[in-house]
């Protein structure tokens, strides 16, 4: 009887988890004066929570993250807890888990999809374990990018009137050279109505095809003016003879100083930007296939595309290029006809294996120039 109350004596406190015994302690004379050491399993408990990964993405409003959100919830020893409960809260920016509540596998991960809140900024989410420990989570939401359109793109050299007459239908009915916006169809400039007092010198005002002629453009150049040409510009330079044809007849356009020219759209007439659908220019002796190209820019000065037109591949030497988009986004285009400005000294030497290529204008075709997009 004395012997089993003496080993009932140690068993119980063992059993309750205590990590030694001390005969010592016992306050029963007769109990042996010795330790026993009782290496009990302490409990291990889900005390830790930490995030495996997915903090600090970047996504979009009201879409998942591209990576879902894991955390691992580990023990007093550092060791994975399977079937730990997480809860999951969003803190901040409106969005959304996967789910509330999860648990934790084999290895002490757990994940969730988190989509983002409706509005742009900072988003934060925090996971929890039952002992109150956590993490917070963050994500930023952007606005979605805006979708990039493809514009159809009409392109010719040699014979380029079946491609002139696809652009103008794509573009819609001819308007008048009137002030005020058209509900739709294009507008065209083919210079030729420019009067003597503009031709052949350098004094055409950029603004002649929003005032004098309300067409919806404000002509700027990089150069120092404009010149309209009712002769191939031999009157710049002789050596040009043969080199700049008309598709309308009889005047052409250029820059001088500068291959660079903007075409900024108006509401005819008017000081009140515009956008059109789509800008397209019939360009004469371009010699070199990079040389000559023309960039569409939004309202915001983004540029949405550039297309470059083709080289020169018969003896009247036109190309045309021209971009339409689905919408009215393009607020300004930017010329560039080929590589070398006119000049009175200085000659297109591209037909000879030179690199100078000049190139002048004729037709510009594009879209009414409205308000609103
Ligand atoms: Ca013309
Ligand atoms: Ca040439
Ligand atoms: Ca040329």
């Amino acid at each position: 009887m004395q012997r089993s109350s003496r080993y009932r004596r140690w068993l119980i406190p063992a059993v309750a988890g205590a990590l030694l015994l001390s005969g010592a302690a016992c306050e029963d004379g007769d109990f042996p004066n010795f330790i026993i050491p009782v290496v009990a399993r302490p409990v291990l408990v889900a005390t830790t929570i930490t995030v495996r990964s997915g903090d600090k993405q970047v996504g979009e409003i009201n879409k998942p993250l591209a990576q879902p959100i894991v955390v691992n919830v580990s023990d007093q020893n550092g060791g994975p807890v399977a079937n730990a409960a997480v809860n999951w809260t969003v803190l901040s920016g409106g969005g959304s888990v996967s789910a509330p509540n999860t648990v934790t596998d084999a290895n002490g991960n757990t994940s969730v999809t988190w989509t983002m809140g409706p509005t742009p900024g900072v988003d934060s989410l925090k996971a929890m374990i039952a002992n109150g420990a956590f993490v917070i989570i963050t994500a930023t939401a952007r606005q979605p990018a805006p979708p990039v359109q493809q514009p159809q793109i009409v392109s010719a050299t040699g014979d380029i009137t079946p491609a002139v007459n696809q652009f103008r239908a794509l573009l819609g009915t001819l308007n008048p050279n009137v002030a005020g916006e058209q509900p739709g169809g294009r507008r065209e400039i083919n210079w030729d109505g420019v009067p003597a007092t503009f031709t052949n010198n350098d004094n055409f005002p950029g603004n002649f095809f929003n005032t004098t002629s309300p067409r919806g453009v404000l002509l700027t150049t990089l150069g120092s003016a404009f010149r309209i040409s009712d002769n191939g510009y031999v009157d710049v330079n002789a050596a040009y003879a043969g080199e700049f044809n008309v598709f309308s007849s009889p005047k052409l356009f250029t820059a001088r100083g500068s291959t660079v020219i903007d075409v900024r759209f108006f509401v005819a007439g008017s000081n009140t930007p515009a956008l059109v659908t789509g800008f397209g220019s019939v360009f004469a002796d371009v010699g070199l296939p990079t040389s000559t190209t023309i960039e569409y820019f939004d309202a915001a000065g983004v540029r949405l595309a550039i297309v470059t037109a083709l080289p020169r591949s018969d003896a009247v030497g036109l190309s045309f290029i021209g971009a339409v988009f689905q919408s009215r986004v393009v607020a300004r285009v930017r010329i560039t006809s080929g590589n070398t400005p006119i000049d009175p000294n200085v000659t297109d030497n591209v037909s000879t294996g030179g690199t100078r290529d000049i190139v002048v204008m004729d037709d510009f075709i594009y879209g009414e120039p409205r308000i609103t997009p």
